[in-house]
């Protein structure tokens, strides 16, 4: 097949240097992807397709879940511009569930409710603020540098919104609008307090912003791009308020926190500060920035701090200009390849890497050395960097097994990369005789977003890696111009990589994380008297407040607690069901034909909604979710009187 992507083969990648602006610039464009196709690796008849072929064989019985088994862990995924998050078994690669959050569900009546929508925002009329969401980013709450199943957070990049999700019922229950930033695209809560070393659970959440606006963004410098900037934004991780923000040079990606709770971290891909793309790929290095999280919080303690607009946010300016010397700064910006994508943080909690995207190299920074650099005992920013191995094409996304070995996702190269992170750095202290390049798999096609079974973690186990391939291309029974893409799970336990198995995915995933299943611990069903407004047989009923009509109703399969509910057109209606089934699982529906109205009720739950009865006649209100033998009888006459 003429393919130069042999496995295994490390030195192959030493005549690739640097992409050109030119190269680079065909990164975005179809004739380069497309081409993958046909001359790419892992095409199929390919040796590396072979390869995989065998493995799928060898893996097959590795990734099976016998029927009634359970799996072993929980993958919880970014869903993309559906703006939803998804959970996962692993390694059946189940889809076990997904979470509206910033999209509307009418399985559940995320949008449709009006909890939800008081989560979601709403505009003066009542109606939601925003419709829309792109979802990239899922992280879990950490303690004792692990995770303590209690939430993740999920970032929305069109209108740079951070939502929680509670793990006990996996359902959001905050969301918070950052103010004065655009394109909010990488996050990750803290794992201990900076300070008080006795908090060791997270308290906060970090948010990078990665296009530049003015300030405030209401029509001024629209043609002075140089006047605008880039924030990051603190979120407290119980209140969801935003804390605080620090104004840097150039922008941020993805967002990363070191173990020890000083540093957070961003790579930057546009350190030039350009408006267009040429610019934004003019530098030879870009960087990832660290923030000291105690001294800019001290800086907001003393007062040292801006507001912008109409926001009461205190904003710290850690541009370089204002941070001369490295004993105050706030920031600190690490050189690193051109262009860079993820940076994550080594289970070992020493090092950042940075993947070099438009370089072929990651770059490992060592977290300590950071720290000497503010401390003012490193003479450049630059040496706090102790590798940078040449790995492969359009390096994106790092994961860990634990144990001293990084998987690195290849974009251009549609590869996972699996190197030593000890080698490298011996090989970049000199060491010719090292191999850091341990194995290459060819995936398929074009691999996003790698992560690792507990890789983020202090406890990262080295089982599993999914690779989140953005293209599926041949892989899928053909569905239309839109295609699948692909999810494939790789056992990282030998010292090959085995990939064994190929799941789908609705676009677009971007990360996730592999948490193990005793972490997670869920309700079976919901508590009625965490409901204010639940309905009892105290309450229910009708009630009428001149043309405010409010129906308590009540599900116990088969029925609901009214046949007839009858109003006057004109009346603004308000529904609050309660189900008072305790069966786990045991859900209903209700819909009222006409009126847009579609939402469910779990076992013990209470929801409601609010809508105008504005046309006259009969419909019936009737139970979408089968729950009985008679579940097709549950429904009840709501009239409009003319
Ligand atoms: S990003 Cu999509 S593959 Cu939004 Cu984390 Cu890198
Ligand atoms: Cu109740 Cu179907
Ligand atoms: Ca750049």
């Amino acid at each position: 097949m003429g393919s130069d992507h042999e496995v295994n083969d490390a030195p192959a990648n030493s005549r690739r240097r640097f992409l050109g602006k030119s190269a680079a610039l065909g990164l975005a464009g179809a004739g380069v992807l497309a081409g993958c196709k046909e001359n790419g690796a892992g095409a199929p008849g390919s040796a590396s397709a072979s390869a995989a072929a065998a493995g799928k064989s060898h893996g097959a019985s590795k990734a099976h879940v016998e029927p009634g088994q359970l799996d072993d862990y929980y993958l919880f995924s970014s869903g993309g511009h559906s703006g939803e998050a998804r959970i996962m078994g692993v390694p059946s690669g189940r889809t076990l569930r997904r979470i509206p959050v910033f999209n509307i569900d009418p399985m559940v009546g995320w949008g449709i409710t009006n909890e939800s929508k008081a989560i979601i925002g709403t505009k003066a009329d009542g109606s939601l603020k925003y419709t829309t969401g792109d979802t990239h980013h899922v992280h879990g709450s950490y303690k004792n540098g692990t995770y303590d199943g209690r939430f993740l957070w999920v970032n929305d990049k069109i209108h740079s919104r951070l939502a929680r999700i509670r793990m006990d019922t996996m359902e959001c229950d905050k969301i918070t609008e950052l103010p004065n930033v655009m394109g909010f695209h990488g996050t990750f809560p803290d794992k201990c307090d900076p300070v008080d070393k006795s908090i060791n659970h997270t308290t906060r959440v970090f948010c990078g912003a990665e296009f530049a606006i003015p300030f405030p963004n209401d029509g001024r410098d629209l043609d002075d791009p140089s006047k605008w900037g880039s924030l990051f934004t603190c979120v407290d991780a119980e209140t969801m308020d935003v804390r605080w923000q620090v104004r840097v040079d150039g922008n941020m990606d993805l967002v990363a926190t070191s173990y020890d709770g000083r540093f957070a971290c961003s790579n930057q891909y546009n350190t030039e500060n350009a408006p267009d793309q040429a610019g934004m790929m003019a530098a030879e290095r870009d960087a990832c920035v660290f923030f000291d999280v105690a001294r800019i919080e001290a800086l907001v303690k003393a007062g040292k701090f801006t507001t912008i607009g109409s926001s009461k946010v205190p904003v710290v300016d850690g541009r370089k200009a204002a941070n001369p010397d490295p004993k105050t700064s706030v920031t600190c910006y690490v050189p690193v390849g051109k262009n860079p994508h993820g940076v994550n943080a080594s289970p070992d909690g020493k090092y950042m890497v940075c993947s070099g995207k438009l370089s072929p190299t990651a770059t490992v920074i060592e977290v300590a050395l950071v720290a000497k650099w503010f401390d003012g005992e490193l003479k450049t920013e630059r040496d706090a960097v102790v590798a940078e191995p040449e790995i492969g094409l359009g390096p994106l996304h790092t994961a860990f097994d634990g144990k001293g070995n990084a998987f690195t996702t290849l974009f251009l190269d549609s590869q996972i990369v699996k190197w030593n992170v000890a080698a490298a750095i011996a090989q970049f202290k000199g060491d010719k005789s090292v191999k850091v390049v341990l194995d290459r798999v060819d995936v398929h096609y074009q691999p996003g977003h790698g992560y690792a079974s507990m890789g983020e973690t202090r406890e990262a186990d080295g089982k599993y890696f999914n690779s989140g391939n953005k293209f599926s291309k041949d892989r899928f029974l053909p569905v239309g111009p839109l295609h699948s893409e692909t999810e494939q799970l790789i056992d990282i336990t030998g010292d090959k990589m085995v990939i064994i198995s190929d799941h789908t995915a609705y676009p677009e995933p971007h990360d996730a994380i592999i948490m193990r299943r005793d972490i997670v611990k869920t309700r079976q069903i919901y508590n009625m008297d965490d409901f204010p407004n639940k309905v009892t047989a105290d309450n229910a009923g009708i009630t009428r407040n001149g043309n405010k009509v409010h129906v308590r109703l009540m599900s116990q399969a088969p029925a609901f607690s009214m046949p007839v509910i009858k109003v006057k057109k004109g009346d603004e209606v308000t529904i609050t069901l309660t189900n008072h089934d305790k069966v786990e699982d045991l859900t209903h529906g209700c819909a009222i034909p006409t009126y847009n109205i579609n939402f469910i009720v779990n076992p013990q739950e209470t929801k409601s909604v609010t809508f105008k009865a504005d046309h006259a006649g009969a419909f019936w209100m009737y139970c979408t979710h089968f729950c009985h033998a008679l579940h097709l009888e549950m429904r009840s006459r709501f009239l409009v009187e003319a």
